[in-house]
């Protein structure tokens, strides 16, 4: 089942039919523990419509699908990020920290962005003015609930500034977190599980021409969803749930992005997210 929020309601696709229902309280509806039921039984009523109406509104009315749940983020789960980490910061002395966190038993994670920092799907994501090594992150998001349990899967586009995470560790913070930082959609997958196959594939179009492309699948993700929602609650609580991140298998070689470039993130199963570059 596939959950949309739209300007104007809410979005149901199960099995090849959908469904429109009226607009809800996100931050209500996500920390629901019962989600899927309560999903179930709330569209029995809800108005049936054609695929070609359904799509048409996926096209224009979507909206990042989340309330003001916190998102975190997962950093160096995939061999891929660790070595072009390790790579960045050759210089600054820094690349034996991602060698280490990728074997540690302990992940890194780390607070990615506030509601307000999420574009929805269509909408921009920035790069820094004051960067000058960009790229998009296409990542497998996970919906926690408050109770620390997954609830589904989105796709999320960890916006990184690889300059200034280069440049000092230190400065993650400011590589990962401000404004248009992140995308979020175009969906929830509403399940527990997702299979180990899933493949995650990304486009940048630059000037109507593929400028770069990458492709991985979720055996290459080191640590399980599970363990990563298990990590973050140690320590946390969530009263609304939250959304996380769970880091990056793909990441293009020698390329950083550019003002008007268009970022597509498939994930099989989920959907497409795309998104335009602007600067901040
Ligand atoms: O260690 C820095 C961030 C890592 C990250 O965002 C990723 O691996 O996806
Ligand atoms: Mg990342």
């Amino acid at each position: 089942m596939k959950l949309y929020k739209l300007k104007s309601g809410t979005l149901l696709h199960t099995d090849s039919s959908f469904k429109k229902g009226p607009s809800f309280d996100w931050d209500g509806l996500l920390s629901r523990e019962d989600l899927k039921r309560f999903l179930e039984n709330e569209s029995k009523t809800w108005n049936s419509i054609a695929e070609s109406e359904a799509e048409n509104l996926i096209q224009s009315e979507l909206l990042a699908p989340m309330g003001n749940q916190e998102v975190w983020a997962a950093g160096v789960t995939y061999y891929r990020s660790r070595t072009a980490r390790m790579e960045e910061s050759e210089d600054s002395g820094g690349a034996t920290f991602y060698d280490k966190v990728y074997n540690a038993d302990r992940p890194e994670l780390f607070f990615k962005a506030t509601a307000s920092r999420v574009s929805p799907p269509g909408g921009m994501v920035n790069i820094r003015k004051d960067s000058t090594w960009d790229v998009p992150e296409p990542e497998l998001t996970l919906l926690i609930s408050p109770k620390g349990k997954i609830q589904g899967f989105t796709i999320g586009n960890d916006m990184s500034s690889r300059s200034i995470e280069g440049e000092n560790p230190l400065y993650l913070p400011q590589a990962k977190v401000y404004e248009g930082c992140a995308a979020i959609g175009p969906c929830i997958l509403i399940q527990d599980e997702i299979s180990e196959s899933t493949k995650i594939h990304l486009e940048i179009h630059r000037d109507g021409k593929l400028a770069a492309s990458g492709d991985t699948d979720l055996t290459q993700l080191k640590r399980k969803p599970k363990e990563l929602a298990e990590w973050l609650f140690r320590a946390n609580t969530f009263p609304i749930g939250c959304l996380m991140m769970t880091g990056t298998g793909i990441v293009p070689d020698g390329f950083t992005l550019k003002e008007g470039d268009q970022v597509k993130i498939f994930i099989e199963g989920i959907g497409v997210l795309e998104n335009t570059v602007g600067m901040i």
